[in-house]
């Protein structure tokens, strides 16, 4: 067995960051829709999460913003002219379709792709699938990018195999390592990989869509060459969707043995705990920890994101640390609950709160804002080295979006043609500063 870290790739926040109120199912987006946004905060509250987490010993990777406005999209919405006729003519005749094209939206990397460690895949390599997001316009044009990204990040094919996105069809529906956990002993050792899908390819079903479908789920296990009997496929339950889980992460989050989750997080919990038991017999010994719904109605955790939070071991922690949004503390049932799971002796130990509060506006949390990718120390080496933080780099990101990014942005500012410029030379700085200049438009 290798040694292997969990090093968490958080999504670098795009100067576009806005309250579009383009995702339906997602309550918050719904509720700060229109907004005034401050994209500055956003990313500097995205920075001090990582900087924090530094402080606490861990592995911290970044992902960059994807070129905004896309004009691709536009392009392909019969929008022509320069880039600055184009901006107008889509603010005046299209503006929701502008606010997709500017979405921010791929801040939230644990949407990104799904990730199967090397010790988890038959060819031993480590497997990425970027993730489709057909379900909606302003996240579905992410994943070119995305995967140029990765292509430029895990460039090594000896080491990691970068897959493309599923088809994009409602029956191949994916949403990345939102709907994915991997249980494990340790991260070094062969895990067990849960699946959670909302549908069945072709179902359709009614209230908030389910975004993730068991072909997608199944189709990436296959991709990643996973063992079948280590793989479980576990269906969302409707009620969590219908409250406003809109992935599998709102109400569910997994970390080594232990998985922590809402009673109604799951369809048949019952037959979901036995799966994963079975799955994971002779690896290691599986640990539930299920909030009731009497102890937390599924509304506050949703609400507060208890669930949306990074469960980590920490170095000099002897049980897991949950790592919530500042939410979850300002939510009473929520707040008490994290109390009595601390003193409760069982294998989450401490609860640290963080502030994402801009991205929380739009339904992202501190589990949204990252992707987790459990890799061995020679893979750490063989990734580019650009996009792996130490306190230097987050001081000079921090340098740049003071200087280049607003601190106020209302949907309408999207018709301004020259804010297409400042979003370019942004992303332009960032990338200089993570040595990715390769992926400037
Ligand atoms: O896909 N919000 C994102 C939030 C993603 C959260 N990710 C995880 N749960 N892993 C979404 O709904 C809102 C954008 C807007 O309305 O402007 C948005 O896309």
């Amino acid at each position: 067995m290798n040694v292997a870290h969990e090093v968490n790739f958080d999504g670098l926040i795009g100067p576009s960051h806005n309250y579009g109120g383009l995702s339906d199912g997602n309550l918050a987006s719904a509720a700060n829709s229109g907004d005034i946004a401050n994209p500055r905060e956003a990313a500097l509250q995205g920075l001090e999460k990582m900087r924090m987490l530094m402080g606490h010993g861990l592995i911290q990777g970044v992902l960059p913003p994807l070129p905004r406005p896309n004009f691709d999209l536009l392009v392909s919405a019969g929008f022509r002219g320069t880039d600055a006729q184009i901006i107008e003519a889509a603010a005046k005749t299209a503006p929701r379709l502008l606010k997709a094209a500017y979405s921010a939206s791929s801040m939230w990397t644990a949407n990104a792709a799904t990730v199967s460690p090397s010790a988890d895949t038959d060819d031993g390599r480590l497997h990425l699938t970027t993730a489709n997001l057909s379900t909606m316009l302003h996240r579905a044009q992410e994943h070119p990018d995305t995967t140029a990204s990765l292509v430029s990040i895990f460039a090594d094919d000896e080491k990691f195999a970068i897959h493309g996105a599923l088809p994009m069809n409602p029956d191949f529906s994916d949403e990345g390592a939102a709907n994915h956990v991997r249980l494990c002993g340790s991260h070094g050792e062969k895990g067990v990989e849960l699946f959670v899908f909302g549908r069945e390819a072709g179902e359709s079903t009614t209230g908030f869509p389910a975004r993730q479908t068991r072909l997608a789920s199944e189709s990436v296990a296959r991709a990643h060459g996973l063992k079948s009997d280590r793989s479980v496929f576990v269906r969302q339950s409707r009620a969590a969707i219908d409250a406003g889980a809109f992935h599998n992460d709102v109400v569910s989050v997994g970390a080594l043995d232990t998985l922590f989750f809402h009673e109604l997080a799951f369809e048949d919990t019952d037959a979901a705990m036995e799966a994963i038991r079975k799955a994971s017999a002779g690896l290691f010994e599986f640990q539930p920890v299920m909030v009731p719904l009497a102890d937390v109605p599924i509304e506050d955790a949703i609400r507060a994101y208890l669930f949306n939070s990074q469960l980590l071991k920490m170095p000099g922690e002897d049980r897991l640390v949950l790592v919530a949004p500042t939410e979850t503390e300002d939510t009473e049932s929520t707040r008490a609950y994290c109390e009595r799971l601390v003193d409760s002796n069982g294998p989450i130990g401490k609860v640290i709160y963080a502030d994402v509060r801009q991205s929380m506006r739009n339904g992202g949390g501190p589990a949204c804002l990252r992707l987790r990718v459990v890799m061995t120390e020679d893979e750490i080496d063989a990734c580019h080295q650009g996009v792996l933080m130490d306190d230097e780099t987050i001081d000079e990101l921090q340098g740049v979006v003071r200087k280049t990014y607003r601190d106020r942005l209302a949907p309408s500012d999207l018709a301004d043609p020259d804010f297409a410029d400042e979003c370019r030379e942004a992303r332009e700085a960032l990338l200089s500063v993570l040595d990715l200049e390769g992926l400037c438009w």
